[in-house]
């Protein structure tokens, strides 16, 4: 299959940055928690933050998603004052320097419109907009600022999710859901070209569930809106790599993401920046038919 856009809007709007999603884009992850940097203090881990930012940018990143909550199965929730603390001043030291859209990844509605005010333009909530306010919080920066969305697929939360993970068909449910969510964002005013759609790999998701969904990926691409695919080190890949450990992921992920891709992704979610844009370099190269709708990265 090549990479056209298979019916998808072909433009993702972040506030003022627009994304031609004729070709897959390169989402760099920044985490901001205590375990991704050395600790050195508040300023210290800015500087940290900035510079990795910056390094993913050089590489080739078209958008930084910026998280302060870790979300792997069972952790913890942070409080809000303490994701604001991590996220807040790298959003906004980020906003004056990068040219890229930056995201923030929560569930929290406060943060989702604080973020918006430092110069995020593009809210990732692994909740898909559920929790209390996080809607309403969403529809108005989407509206009013023009900011992005990306309504993603969890089943439970992050604590308990991976305790027993159950689905008649998990396709089609997830399916339904993006479906659902999309409708409904779409109803209350969000305009199509500011909407992704992620079906959530890991989250309340066994080995199985995940292989389903990305053998379902051409149909879930379909569904209205661009897909975001996050399989980066996941434990997909280590499990599928013989309980590879995380940091020995980075292949798999590369070649995972490629794989995402080429079945129709539009965004995707990587630790890897530099390995996942060659790989999609060469598929290019490479691949005759992938010129078809698409040009070089
Ligand atoms: N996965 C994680 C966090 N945010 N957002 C989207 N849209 N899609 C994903 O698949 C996704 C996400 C996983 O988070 P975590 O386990 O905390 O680790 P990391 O942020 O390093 O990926």
């Amino acid at each position: 299959m090549g990479m056209d856009t298979q019916g998808v809007t072909a433009i993702l709007r972040c506030g003022g940055h627009q994304l031609a999603l004729d070709r897959p884009r390169i989402m760099g992850i920044l985490n901001i928690t205590p375990d991704s940097f050395s600790d050195g203090g508040s300023y210290h881990r800015v500087e940290q933050a900035l510079a990795h930012a910056r390094a993913m940018v050089e590489q080739g990143a078209d958008l930084i998603d910026i998280g302060g909550e870790s979300t792997r199965p069972g952790a913890q929730p942070v409080a809000l004052e303490e994701e604001r603390r991590r996220v807040l001043p790298v959003i906004e030291a980020l906003s004056t320097e990068l040219d890229v859209p930056l995201s923030v990844d929560t569930m929290k509605p406060e943060l989702m419109r604080e973020a918006v005010a430092a110069g995020a333009t593009l809210l990732n909530d692994v909740n898909g907009f559920r929790a209390e306010g996080a809607w309403e919080a969403a529809v108005a920066a989407a509206r009013e600022k023009g900011v992005a969305l990306c309504a993603m697929h969890m089943q439970g939360e992050p604590q308990s999710m991976q305790q027993a993970p159950h689905y008649e068909d998990v396709a089609r449910e997830v399916g339904e859901f993006l479906r659902d969510r999309r409708e409904a964002l779409v109803r209350a005013g969000v305009p199509g070209e500011q909407l992704l759609l992620d079906p959530g790999f890991g989250f309340g998701k066994t080995l199985e569930h995940n292989l389903a969904l990305f053998h379902a990926l051409p149909v879930l691409a379909d569904l209205g809106s661009p897909l975001l695919v996050g399989v980066s080190r996941k434990s997909m890949i280590g499990a599928l790599l013989g309980d590879r450990p995380v940091q020995e992921r980075d292949a798999g992920s590369a070649i995972a993401a490629l794989l995402a891709a080429q079945a129709g992704a539009r965004v995707l979610r990587v630790h890897d920046v530099a390995g996942t844009r060659d790989a999609l370099a060469l598929y290019f190269a490479l691949t005759p038919q992938a010129w078809r709708g698409s040009r070089q990265p």
